[in-house]
């Protein structure tokens, strides 16, 4: 693999157990010949250097975070946890043959954990909760699966062309259901503070929102207050805004499906 270099220039070197979110210091990124890119990075103690994250690029502006909800949801991890990290912009169309080495599946998310690349969401955001446990992150498993059915029929309806096959319903039941669970439990997945299941699911809801906005001119139902008042605090976290795609680049992504 022929590693992209990172010169970092942290504006301030804060501990990984601060509680104070660090400030941000450009990141620039020089790789061999494939591409230039300027990155955000929090600073963390000067003995630890950043993880190196591999994530998908922006299809729509050059040098940007993409739209894949599994990268943001390791990188909203990385920024819950206050631990410093650099990107890496993987061009999913044109896949470079370092990130090929590194992740044989073709995938983001990808993170160099003691000296190993390791794939997929669930398995990285796990580790760092096992070697990270402060901030502790952890969803309690009786409350895990809350709201994880919204990914999926909110794909079904946003690929029907039917208006009349059941798939608006579909989602709005799991819509109605996760608004009970919040309604009873919430206002977070685990009550009061933000733990792993809403950073799994709030890049899901952000797409569904952007997306179905969009190509169905739908929003989750004013009804659903709880769901409605999920969404508007997580979309407002700094670690959120920080670690968002462009709309246009949601709004892209998910073209293909739509069209299929
Ligand atoms: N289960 C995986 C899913 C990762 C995934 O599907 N990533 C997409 C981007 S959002 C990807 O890399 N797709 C490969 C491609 O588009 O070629 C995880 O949780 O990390």
């Amino acid at each position: 693999m022929s590693a992209a270099t990172a010169t970092i220039a942290p504006a301030a070197f804060l501990s990984r157990s601060s509680s104070l979110l660090a400030s941000t210091a450009a990141v620039r990124l020089r790789s061999s010949r494939r591409c230039f890119r300027v990155l955000p990075v929090r600073a963390s103690s000067p003995s630890e250097p950043p993880f190196e994250v591999c994530v998908k690029a922006s299809i729509t502006v050059p040098n940007r975070l993409g739209d894949c909800p599994f990268s943001q949801r390791v990188l909203l991890t990385l920024e819950e946890k206050r631990l410093s990290y650099d990107m890496k912009l993987v061009d999913l169309g044109n896949k470079p043959e370092w990130f090929l080495q590194i992740s044989p599946e073709g995938k983001v998310p990808v993170i160099k954990l003691d000296e190993k690349w390791i794939a997929d969401s669930d398995i990285i955001t796990k580790s760092l909760e096992e070697k990270y446990p402060v901030p502790s992150l952890e969803t309690p498993p009786e409350k895990a699966s809350a709201g994880s059915k919204i990914f999926s029929t909110f794909i079904g309806f946003l690929k029907s062309k039917d208006p009349n096959d059941g798939t608006e319903q579909a989602l709005l039941d799991e819509l109605t259901s996760f608004n009970e669970y919040l309604k009873d439990n919430g206002p977070f997945v685990n009550g009061d503070s933000i733990s792993a299941a809403d950073l799994s699911l709030g890049p899901k809801l952000y797409h569904m929102e952007i997306a179905l906005g969009h190509y169905k001119n739908w929003s989750v139902p004013e009804s659903l207050a709880y769901v409605r008042n999920y969404m508007k605090s997580i979309f407002s976290m700094d670690s959120f805004v920080k670690t968002r795609a462009l709309p246009e680049d949601v709004i892209a992504g998910w073209r293909p499906k739509v069209i299929g």
